[in-house]
């Protein structure tokens, strides 16, 4: 617990790469576990910070069968989209390695063989579900079948995703095979099993008595699986896809993914630095796993009885997990596409990294599951990183430039109200610092926004802009105070946002951020020269955020089984009667002009057959006048005649919308005689 470290060895969950990244995934893990890092590396520790990718593991070898193409073509796509995203989002990996590396087949066999030899595992003869048509073992995700709780007909072997149990391949109710749709038979097979009820009794006292300090979530959970007991685990499978069990006579056997998978963290490290043992094997190396809250019983259970029975390692000590972010009121899912992915993100939202960063810290899913919503993520923008952050910058940076041609004034002689302020950054940082280490990230940066806060506060109390006409000396004192918050800001948020701390420390022209400073409030001197500033944050707009919302829209309706989205229901029934008094009647554009001075407003010459007319028609964004010439039209023609910006309208030609504001023109399909009834 309270010891003193010397190195830090920070982990986080290696994504399966069977997918894209999404929101989820970084708030729950990757954003926390890169804030932590990069406070630590501010504060000069030695740290490294190891992921990769998850290539093994059933849900690889599904969408291989989706996709119709190899398992190892489906983990070179999504490696490389996954590690692209991380790098994007300035998430700081001292490596991004994958499992499916030759150093990592050669540690993870080595970590099996070590066991084995020590005669740690129990060879164990059981019967599990096979299809007899493929000719294979069908690992928990490869049979669906009704859960027996909730009657979801899609529930996998080992989860039902409708109600959340977990299940045994055998609990589901008229089991069918993933892979041919066959029912299953039972055949034996043997694996290799670890033996977890050995252990649990050290299990209970570590975490029990020795981690009572890990996150109320995560030691609640180990607790409730320590009570139930612990069973052997096996830990190979029947599969042509992961790492072959390096024992002989074990043909057709791979080693079961979650025991291979937290290797991946060693096997990184060794892939990193010829010191991977010092991080790994000494006492005074600092390990810590952030993961989400689905990994937790591998990652406090299994894995260190894994790290302790082989002997020599650390063990976690903590695993700071989080629970789940949902999206819109629903549970993120990569298999409906219900979910906001990291490039696509980008796409939207170009350079616009911290803000998703910012939010997603704010609305982290810390003790309980939590909503990320477009609105939301709209208001903190806009009300807090542009209206208290971006605002308060750049009012100290433009009245600089104004006043002082951009150079840090004196600090002069400080008033109470000035010594207050500059004593109160130092207590922010205080809390900041307190609540990383407490791995209470959304405080954390909340104290962080405070200093901010405390900057507008500031500003708006003191009034520079009024001063300067009488007092150009308290000027000096109130920009060189507001300056020195703004230093403050570039080291204390840059966990949080390294975009933009990197941006404001440039226009500082502070070279090197060090935690040790903040707090401090002469990390600028007098006369020190400050670049011309740009602005930090902007207003993201109602349209950008209704663009988004639609997109979830459709998806939803898809979802439904709506096979067309966003068309417009049916209007109320009419009567054949009231139908048959709308006069329609083919007609020829003769001329067309826009209306002057409007967007929108097409001026036509229609031959009717019974007349020549005029027709305002709101189709000028969509067609060119020459576009509209000689074409036939359908016209609404007894419609009342109407003045539309002075101009006598009588008529209204026919047109077909579709869902994204689309607009044709209704053109009969042959030629036929100008004047003809259309019904
Ligand atoms: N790939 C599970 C997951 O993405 C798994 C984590 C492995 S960490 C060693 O939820
Ligand atoms: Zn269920």
């Amino acid at each position: 617990m309270a010891k003193n470290y010397k190195r830090y060895l920070i982990t986080a969950a290696l994504p399966y790469a069977n997918g894209p990244v999404h929101i989820g995934h970084l708030a729950g893990v990757y954003v926390p576990a890169d804030i932590y890092v990069r406070y630590l590396r501010l504060k000069g520790e030695d740290v490294l910070f190891i992921c990769g990718s998850d290539e093994h593991g059933v849900p690889i070898t599904i969408k291989a069968r989706q996709e119709k193409v190899s398992p190892q073509d489906i983990v070179n796509k999504y490696h490389n989209i996954i590690k692209k995203s991380f790098e994007d989002f300035g998430i700081s990996f001292s490596i991004y390695s994958r499992t499916t590396s030759k150093i990592h087949y050669q540690t993870a066999s080595d970590f099996f063989r070590t066991l084995y030899d020590k005669g740690e595992f129990i060879e164990k003869t059981t019967s599990q579900y096979y299809d007899e048509e493929v000719g294979q073992f069908l690992a928990d995700r490869y049979i669906i079948g009704t859960c027996p709780q909730c009657g979801n007909d899609s529930a996998y072997g080992d989860q039902c995703e409708r109600c959340g149990t977990s299940l045994n391949p055998t609990d589901l109710i008229n089991p069918r095979s993933m892979l041919s749709g066959s029912k299953p038979v039972m055949k034996d097979t043997f694996h290799w099993f670890l033996p977890l009820d050995k252990y649990e009794k050290d299990l209970r006292k570590w975490i029990l008595e020795d981690h009572k300090d890990w996150k109320p979530n995560v030691y609640g959970q180990c607790k409730s699986w320590l009570d139930a007991g612990l069973q052997p685990r096996a830990v190979s499978r029947d599969l042509d896809w992961g790492i072959p069990v390096p024992v002989d006579g074990a043909e057709g056997k791979v080693l079961y993914v979650w025991f291979d998978a937290p290797i991946g963290y060693i096997s990184a490290t060794r892939e990193l630095t010829e010191d991977w043992e010092k991080y790994w094997k000494s006492d005074d190396s600092r390990l810590i796993h952030f993961i989400g809250k689905d990994n937790i019983v591998f990652h406090c259970i299994i894995f260190p009885a894994m790290l302790k029975t082989h002997g020599g390692y650390v063990l976690p000590d903590n695993v700071p997990a989080n629970e789940f972010l949902n999206l819109e009121g629903d549970k993120i899912s990569t298999s409906r596409n219900w979910a906001v992915w990291l490039h696509e993100y980008l796409e939207e939202f170009k350079d616009k990294q911290d803000v998703l960063r910012y939010v997603l810290c704010a609305t982290m899913p810390e003790a309980r599951d939590n909503d990320f919503t477009w609105k939301d993520f709209q208001a903190r923008n806009n009300n807090e990183l542009v209206a208290i952050l971006g605002n308060f910058v750049n009012r100290t940076l433009v009245l600089t430039q104004k006043y002082f041609e951009g150079r840090v004034p004196e600090q002069g002689s400080l008033e109470e109200y000035d010594r207050q302020t500059l004593t109160e950054i130092g207590n922010l940082k205080q809390v900041v610092e307190e609540n990383l280490e407490q791995f209470r990230f959304r405080e954390a940066l909340k104290a962080g926004m405070d200093v901010a806060r405390l900057g507008n506060k500031y500003l708006a109390d003191t009034e520079p802009w009024k001063l300067i006409k009488t007092d150009a000396e308290r000027v000096k004192t109130i920009l060189h105070v507001s300056l020195q918050i703004s230093a403050n800001l570039a080291i204390i948020m840059e966990p949080f946002l390294p975009f933009t701390t990197a941006k404001l420390a440039d226009y500082l022209s502070i070279e090197k951020l060090c935690w040790e400073d903040a707090g401090h409030t002469n990390l600028l001197k007098a006369g020190d020269v400050l670049k011309k500033p740009g602005l930090l944050f902007e207003k993201i707009e109602d349209e950008v955020i209704e663009k988004q919302l639609k997109k979830l829209q459709k998806i939803r309706e898809q979802k439904n089984g709506k096979s067309m989205p966003d068309v417009k229901p049916q209007k109320e029934n009419v009567s054949y009667d009231n139908f048959s008094t709308m006069d329609i009647r083919t007609a020829t554009v003769l001329e067309a002009a826009r209306v002057p001075k409007t967007d929108k407003l097409m001026q036509l010459r229609l031959n009717t057959g019974i007349d020549e007319r005029t027709v305002i028609s709101g189709i000028a964004e969509y067609f060119k006048p020459e576009d509209l010439v000689g074409k036939q039209v359908c016209l609404l023609a007894n419609l009342e005649p109407r003045m539309i910006k002075g101009i006598p309208s009588h008529g209204m030609i026919l047109l077909a919308e579709d869902a994204d504001g689309r607009l044709v023109l209704v053109t009969p399909e042959n030629g036929v005689a100008n004047g003809s009834e259309v019904k």
